[in-house]
Parts: structure tokens; C-alpha cells; sequence
């Protein structure tokens, strides 16, 4: 019989690919998505005929119970979120519900509808904040930064107490930023590709961002939803860092993605230190060093900085050619 797996935020950046690479295993696959006016499925339209959407939110325990009962996967990876951190200033609250508390109804789901099912949760290197080890490994101290870096630490540690508490197979996977084609158009790096592509072709004359000297250890998101599954793949559910070990900072994603189109006076193109792009409180340094994964999960990264960079600004010239 055919493992289920059941993902929310499928609709976002990582989930698709988590979704190709299951379906790639032979998985069946369901997205938990919620109503929106408009669907969301610039990601997911190619994966219409492939994987089945069972509706729900994040905020509504029954329908996650729902979900759990109609689906019943073996595993659940716990993708959906607010996940933009600039936003997490002004919706705190909100990205608290979301991000944090949606975590406990999940586990909840989990516990009540059948403690058997694997689950897998999203957290992130904005735990680190403000670092007190580098690299950071899944031993380093949190010190969250951001509204939405505080809503993981909740996440990742209810995840730990479920797991403690009702011997439930619960696993936090601490991943680094990754990126793709596929990333919202708001986060840095999808900024950086999507201008630079527009000013290439001459629809766009500049880019307005802010702090170009913060650093962070970027990888891609195809070869991270890899190091989801292998966690729950274990005999034992355990925490694992997962990143490229190498940084960046912002200005050197700004340079080469301008070199890869032949733009090298990229400084008459950018507008930095824009107000509204600074945050009240940065994350200056992010490296992680991710070898509990390599050792007990076989796991590596496979795509290099400059590959990232590269794939995600062609991609970009190649959408916005379209729209000419
Ligand atoms: P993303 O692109 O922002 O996707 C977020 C997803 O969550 C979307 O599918 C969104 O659905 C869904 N969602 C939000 N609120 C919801 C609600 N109330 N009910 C149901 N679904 C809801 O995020 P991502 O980059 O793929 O990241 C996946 C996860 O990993 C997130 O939890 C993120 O915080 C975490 N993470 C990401 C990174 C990274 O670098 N990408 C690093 C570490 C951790 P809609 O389409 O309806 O908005
Ligand atoms: O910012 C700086 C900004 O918004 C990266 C999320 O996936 O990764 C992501 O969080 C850096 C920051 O990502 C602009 O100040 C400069 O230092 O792309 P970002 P993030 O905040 O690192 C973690 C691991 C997650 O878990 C999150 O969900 O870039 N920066 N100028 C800018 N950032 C943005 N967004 N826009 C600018 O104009």
C-alpha cells in the first residue's frame, strides 16, 4: 500500500516540492489548503491531476481534525505559517495564531485522531536571532529576533513536549533560509531576482532595499524538503539542523545576481537602507553547520550559492518575458 502524506502550506514554496518529491516515492499526497477569494495555486497547478486538496485553516481545530480523519496519512509536515518576518512586526498577534499556537492544534489533531501518524515540523533559523555560537547547530541557545522568529521557538518546543509527553514521533527540522523560483516575491532573495530581471529587459529602473550587509546561510529549497522526509524516515524522532554551511551577505546576492546579467555598476540601480525594509530588530549572521544531518541522515546540499542564484534570476527573465 501506498504511504499518505498530508501537507499544509502546500500552496507556499516548500511545499510543492516536498509534494514532487513524495509523489517521486510512490507517496499519495494531500494538501491542506485554506478558502481564499482567489485560490492560491501559482505553485500548485501543475500537481492538479497528482495530488488531492482537502480544505481547512490553521486556525480551526476541527477542520484539521477533519482533515486527519478524511486523509489518514502516516505523516504530516507541518509547512503553513506566516512566515515573513517583516510582517510578523505588524501582525503579531496574528503571526502568534499562526505560527505558534497552530503548532499545539496540529499536535492536538495528531494526538486525538492517531498518535501513529509521523509529524513533521517546520522550524527555522530565525530561532537563533541574535547568535551565541556560530555556526548555530541544534544544541545553540535560541535568541529570537522577530515576533515570527518567537513563534517558532513556541513551535519548536511544543513539538519537543508532545513528543516527550505522549512518545509521539514529532520532529522540528531547524532549516536554514532556502530558496527557489518558487519563493514569494516579498522575501530578499525573489526581490533581488525578479528586479534584476525586469531591469535586464528594461521594465524596471531600480531596487529598493534595506539592509544589504545582514548574512545568511541560503540553500535550495528542492534539496531541503529531502532532509523533511528522511527525518521521519528514522527510527527516532530527533531535531536536525539543515543548511549549506556556507553565508551570504544580502550585497553579495545583490552583485551577482546583476553580474549573471551583465551588470556590473549594480550600485546605480539600488536604493539602499529604504526605512521601510529595515526591521526594529535584525538577524545579522546566520550560519548553520549541519552535520548531525549528514551523519545520521545521509543528507547534503547539493546546489552551490551561484547555482541558486542563477537558476532563480533565468527563472525570473523567463516569466516576466512572458508578460511582455
Ligand atoms: P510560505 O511560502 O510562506 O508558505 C506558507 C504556507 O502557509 C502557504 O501555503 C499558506 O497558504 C499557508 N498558510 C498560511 N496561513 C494559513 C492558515 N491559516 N491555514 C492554512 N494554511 C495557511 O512558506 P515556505 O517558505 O514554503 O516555508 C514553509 C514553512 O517552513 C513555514 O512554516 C516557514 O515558516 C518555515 N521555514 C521556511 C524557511 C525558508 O527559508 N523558506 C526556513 C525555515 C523555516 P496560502 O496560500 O493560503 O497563503
Ligand atoms: O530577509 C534583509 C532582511 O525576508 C533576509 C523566511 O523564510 O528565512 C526567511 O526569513 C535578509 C534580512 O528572509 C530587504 O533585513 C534587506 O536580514 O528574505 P528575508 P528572513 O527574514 O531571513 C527564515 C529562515 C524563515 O524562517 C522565514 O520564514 O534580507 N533585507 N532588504 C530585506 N529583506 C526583505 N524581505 N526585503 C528587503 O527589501
Amino acid at each position: 500500500m501506498a504511504k499518505k502524506a498530508l501537507i499544509t502550506g502546500i500552496t507556499g514554496q516548500d511545499g510543492p516540492y516536498l509534494a514532487e518529491f513524495l509523489l517521486s516515492k510512490g507517496y499519495e499526497v494531500f494538501g491542506f489548503v485554506r478558502r481564499l477569494s482567489t485560490p492560491n495555486i501559482t505553485n500548485i497547478h501543475h500537481l492538479k491531476n497528482k495530488i488531492q486538496l482537502v480544505s481547512g485553516d490553521l486556525l480551526d481545530q476541527g477542520s484539521i481534525m477533519g482533515a486527519l480523519l478524511e486523509t489518514k496519512p502516516d505523516e504530516v509536515y507541518n509547512l503553513a505559517a506566516q512566515s515573513f518576518v517583516e510582517s510578523s512586526w505588524k501582525q503579531p498577534v496574528l503571526t502568534g495564531e499562526f505560527t505558534a499556537l497552530s503548532v499545539t492544534r496540529m499536535l492536538e489533531a495528531v494526538r486525538l485522531v492517531d498518535r501513529n501518524i509521523r509529524f513533521y515540523q517546520a522550524s527555522s533559523s530565525e530561532m537563533f536571532g541574535k547568535v551565541t555560537e556560530t555556526p548555530q547547530k541544534e544544541t545553540t541557545r535560541f535568541y529570537p529576533r522577530s515576533p515570527y522568529g518567537v513563534a517558532k521557538v513556541y513551535g519548536h518546543y511544543i513539538t519537543v513536549n508532545y513528543r516527550e509527553s505522549y512518545n509521539m514521533f514529532a520532529v522540528s527540522g531547524i532549516l536554514f533560509n532556502h530558496e527557489s523560483p518558487r519563493r514569494g516575491i516579498e522575501f530578499v532573495t525573489r526581490k533581488i531576482s525578479n528586479s534584476v530581471a525586469r531591469i535586464s529587459l528594461g521594465l524596471s529602473d531600480s531596487l529598493e532595499l534595506g539592509n544589504l550587509d545582514s548574512k545568511r546561510d541560503w540553500g535550495f529549497a528542492g534539496d531541503y524538503v529531502e532532509a523533511m522526509w528522511l527525518m521521519l524516515q528514522q527510527d527516532h524522532a530527533d531535531d536536525y539542523v539543515i543548511a549549506t554551511g556556507e553565508n551570504h551577505s544580502v550585497r553579495e546576492f545583490v552583485e551577482l545576481a546583476f553580474k549573471i546579467v551583465g551588470i556590473t555598476d549594480w550600485e546605480k540601480y539600488v536604493r539602499a537602507n529604504h526605512p521601510k525594509h529595515l526591521r526594529p530588530a535584525e538577524v545579522d549572521n546566520l550560519i548553520g553547520d549541519y552535520s548531525k544531518a549528514r551523519e545520521k541522515l545521509g543528507w547534503q546540499p547539493k546546489t552551490s550559492f551561484p547555482e541558486l542564484v542563477e537558476m532563480m534570476v533565468k527563472a525570473d527573465i523567463e516569466k516576466e518575458k512572458k508578460t511582455m
